[in-house]
């Protein structure tokens, strides 16, 4: 473990090296102990750069065991080195030589799962963003572009398989019962990009023929006896192969394409070139296992690793700020790939919802961060929802300014401009520039301006003048080290609801560029006249969740109510629902905390029971909007001074009114939409399914609710309808029978499957109420539950601090003192995963006074242990500046 330096990283630091190394032999001679590194690099000293240059390569606790230069071992006078550092002070004056450097890692101490570290038996590495220097000495720096030739060496009978990145060359028997292969990979790549798997492993074979009719051989490699659990994962690759052919017209490049299934990593899984490594939770899935949540995010997932082939790997980064560069790129690609394949609008509702709960937290906190960042201490620390979501939206607000067709022109433009290059987001954005002829200058604030931007809006309608004007003043709040903001611009699409539902059409416009349906914000201040305006229209505004912004705006009671049912725009006519649904639960809050209670408009319950019963709306669009804003996205809104118990309470009882208010409709349709055939991951199925449960969870709450969700559960044919009645008796009935019977069940059931253990970890964490924290700290005594393995963690520990609002935050503050334990306890083997375990605590400050006392309290429990790693330092100071 990397103990912290206090170490700033600043972008205008930014210098090329002095060295580079195109070429780079590794062999490996794996033993879980003792594996041998043998690298030889190819280096060259880059034009212009003094012979007296030193060569310093960065290192990660490693031990050093030969050194030579151009075949001749170096005396030691003429190096230093360290776990951290290997410095030559005088290398060979020639241009170009080669290093041999040797090294003995043990990948079975390896708990960071940083580097080299075995997996459940099976060999495996992750390098970004600096774990190559755990492996041996390096320039780890993604500039460093270099050609990768790989040899792997293992007992056959351990690990009868041996990948690489690029295409195999060679494989053959050695002595002693080992083997080894060869692996090259043509494409110049950063060391962020390496990777090596080597274990017994389950192998599910296919081929793709791309658009130029390269052949690509298709693997996935599982643990034994669960290759069926990956069909759907290989559906979903040559999906997105296709996919990305047909809309960004990205063909793949290898005669191989290899995807790792592994029990033990940190993220989501990784794009490294030609042999993607993925945490095992976003590949294997079947309806007895996996939910509908489970398979869309494997969907999207496998699409994102892919789609890094192009926007990440075949263009990287310059350096760690511009990370965005590579990760916003792509994940607005995969949103698109999930949108075409699934329902476009109940995707973009999906995305908004995660926006919102995680990215606009994160602005509006300690942690808020520009897009690219200028200063980082641990680059672990950013990847984070600003620069992936956030990264995202900005780059679907350049098509929405720029337009569909000068969008295509400038990523085709960047895709060939910068090939086999390292690059900038200045690049990118010049990319658009060059393509379109517009000046992105305004634009680009986007990247360099942490905070969520808010426009306030009001309207007026002068019948007279047939006149609709529109004033709208843009503010961008204050964030660490940023306290005076510049103007952004602000892509704005919106919509003038006439009486009849349609949009209305205006005669002429001014006060601001209005263009295609979207008014460009630029300015503090804008007064927008429409004219030619024959009755008040409702405003629909940020159609499309054109920009991440917030909205202020005064509007009546009744035009939300329109909006809800009228507005063309599926995205906005959520959000007015929405949006009537946050500002009755707020206003019941603040009711229930004067021990007043709470009264709810009969109109809201009536408006539910509408939406909930319109066939002629999508049901997975009926099931998000039945889905009452989250106790944290009211949190988030009131902002300040908050009482969880309160939040909690208004929720409930407006839940309960809607139940009431709409039994009997509400059960008829739960009752047609019974399940009737095969089950099916597609869309029209999870829409189905989502609006049956969404059902359930209000049925639950009226006289006999328990035992409904029983039989829910008893009846269950998949893991959607099993988990969600599990979660309902749990959350809404615990402690009776029918739920202590549920929980024993799904356990038997599933006892060695720890992926749906998972989930039987994670609806417990968040069952509502003070004595959840008792429960989860048994459980970390149960035999399914490990410390070591990040997704057991985080089931546990991270839902009970992310999604149990009442349970964590617990008005004598033993929720965050458990809380505290954990994130140390984590600390001691994996830096990085305590590290993001902590950020739970990011919101510390809106609470009230009682519980953001005792949350410092454990803050500074926490900064104050000693040698802290630079991960958790990083974050836990900065939670508490
Ligand atoms: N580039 C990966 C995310 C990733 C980042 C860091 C990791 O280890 C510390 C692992 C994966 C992606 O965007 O999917
Ligand atoms: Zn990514």
């Amino acid at each position: 473990m990397r103990t912290d330096t206090g170490q700033v990283f600043k972008l205008e630091d930014y210098r090329p090296s002095d060295y580079l190394i195109p070429l780079t032999e590794l062999s490996f001679r794996l033993s879980p102990d003792a594996t041998e590194v043998k690298a030889v690099l190819t280096i060259e000293r880059r034009d212009g750069v003094a012979t007296t240059a030193p060569l310093v390569l960065d290192g990660d606790g490693l031990l050093l065991k030969k050194l030579e230069i151009d075949g001749t071992p170096l005396a030691q006078s003429t190096y230093t080195v360290t776990p951290d550092r290997l410095e030559i002070a005088h290398p060979p004056e020639a241009k170009r030589f080669k290093l041999t450097i040797e090294t003995e890692v043990a990948p079975v101490h390896n708990e960071a799962l940083m580097g080299l570290y075995l997996s459940n038996g099976v060999y495996c590495t992750q390098c970004e963003a600096e774990g190559f220097r755990r492996i041996t000495y390096f320039l780890d720096r993604p500039d460093i572009l270099s050609v990768y030739t790989v040899r792997v060496e293992a007992p056959k009978a351990e690990a009868p398989q041996l990948l690489s990145n690029g295409n195999p060359l060679e494989r053959g028997e050695m002595a002693d019962g080992w083997h080894y292969a060869v692996w090259h990979d043509p494409f110049p790549k950063p060391s962020y990009l390496f990777a090596l798997v080597a274990g017994s492993l389950g192998i599910v074979n296919d081929r793709f023929v791309t658009r130029s009719g390269r052949e690509v051989e298709l693997g996935i490699y599982v643990e034994h006896g669960k290759e069926k659990l990956a069909d759907y994962a290989m559906d979903a690759l040559k999906r997105s192969m296709k996919w990305d052919e047909d809309v960004f017209g990205c063909e793949y490049d290898l005669d191989v394409f290899n995807i790792v299934a592994v029990s033990d990593f940190n993220m989501g899984a990784m794009e490294n070139k030609g042999l993607n490594v993925f945490n095992d939770k976003y590949v294997l899935a079947d309806a007895e296992t996996a939910t509908d949540a489970d398979f869309a995010n494997i969907e999207a997932i496998i699409a994102h690793e892919y789609f890094h082939n192009w926007t990440g790997n075949r263009i990287t980064c310059r350096d760690w700020f511009q990370l965005c560069l590579k990760e916003g790129l792509t994940v607005f690609r995969d949103h698109e790939f999930s949108a075409d394949q699934r329902s476009r609008p109940v995707k973009r509702i999906a995305e908004v919802r995660t926006l919102r709960a995680h990215q606009f937290p994160e602005d509006q906190g300690p942690l808020a961060h520009p897009v690219r960042p200028r200063r980082y201490r641990e680059i672990n620390n950013f990847y984070t929802a600003t620069v992936y979501e956030k990264g995202s939206e900005v780059v679907r607000m350049i098509r929405t300014v720029l337009g569909p067709e000068a969008f295509r022109a400038g990523m085709d433009l960047y895709l060939k401009r910068h090939d086999g290059e390292a690059a900038t987001i200045e690049d990118f954005l010049k990319a658009f520039e060059d393509a379109s002829g517009r000046d992105l200058s305004q634009f680009a604030l986007w990247y360099h301006q942490a905070g969520t931007p808010n426009l306030t809006v009001s309207s007026a309608y002068n019948a007279a003048a047939r006149e609709f004007t529109i004033e709208i003043e843009q503010s961008v709040p204050p964030t660490p080290s940023e306290s005076r903001k510049r103007l952004m611009h602000i892509p704005l699409a919106f919509g003038l609801v006439g009486a009849d539902g349609r949009d209305m059409v205006y005669e002429s416009v001014e006060g601001a560029t209005v263009d295609d349906g979207v008014i460009h914000v630029r300015k503090r201040r804008h007064s927008i006249r429409f004219s030619g305006i024959a009755e008040r229209p409702a405003l629909s505004l940020n159609r499309g969740f054109s920009a991440p912004i917030t909205l202020s705006v005064e509007q009546k009671t009744e035009d939300r109510i329109f909006l809800s049912g009228h507005d063309s725009d599926p995205v906005a006519r959520w959000q007015a629902f929405n949006t009537l649904l946050t500002e009755a639960l707020i206003a019941a809050s603040r009711q229930i905390r004067g021990g007043k209670r709470p009264v709810f408009s009969d109109r809201l319950s009536a408006l539910a029971g509408q939406i909930a019963c319109d066939d002629a709306l999508e049901q997975a669009y009926r099931a998000l909007a039945l889905a009452l804003p989250g106790e944290a996205d009211i949190a988030r809104e009131i902002g300040n001074d908050i009482d969880p118990d309160a939040i909690f309470a208004a929720r409930e009882a407006l839940a309960k009114r809607i139940a009431e208010e709409n039994g009997p409709s509400l059960r008829d349709l739960y009752e047609r939409l019974r399940d009737n055939g095969e089950f099916s991951p597609d869309a029209a199925g999870a829409g189905r399914r989502a609006l049956r449960n969404a059902l359930l969870d209000y049925l639950a709450l009226l006289t006999d609710g328990a035992s409904l969700a029983a039989d829910h559960f008893r009846l269950a044919a998949n893991m959607t309808d099993r988990a969600a009645a599990l979660t309902v008796l749990a959350h809404r009935h615990s402690g009776t029978p029918q739920a202590t019977g549920a929980l024993a069940s799904f356990e038997s059931r599933y006892a060695n499957d720890p992926l749906v253990m998972d989930k039987w970890f994670l609806v417990q964490a968040s069952v509502p109420g003070a004595q959840t924290v008792e429960t989860v700290r048994r459980l970390t005594s149960h035999r399914g539950f490990s410390m070591s393995n990040p997704n057991r963690v985080r089931a546990l520990v991270g839902t009970f601090a992310n999604a149990n609002q009442t349970g964590f935050h617990r008005a004598d503050g033993e929720g965050y003192r458990f809380f505290g334990e954990m994130v140390l306890e984590a600390e001691r083997r994996n830096p990085q995963l305590a590290a993001r375990l902590a950020t739970a605590m990011r919101s510390w400050r809106s609470l009230e006074a009682g519980r953001r006392d005792k949350a410092r309290a454990t803050l500074l429990a926490i900064s104050g242990t000693e040698g802290l790693s630079t991960d958790l330092r990083d974050i836990v100071e900065r939670m508490l500046a």
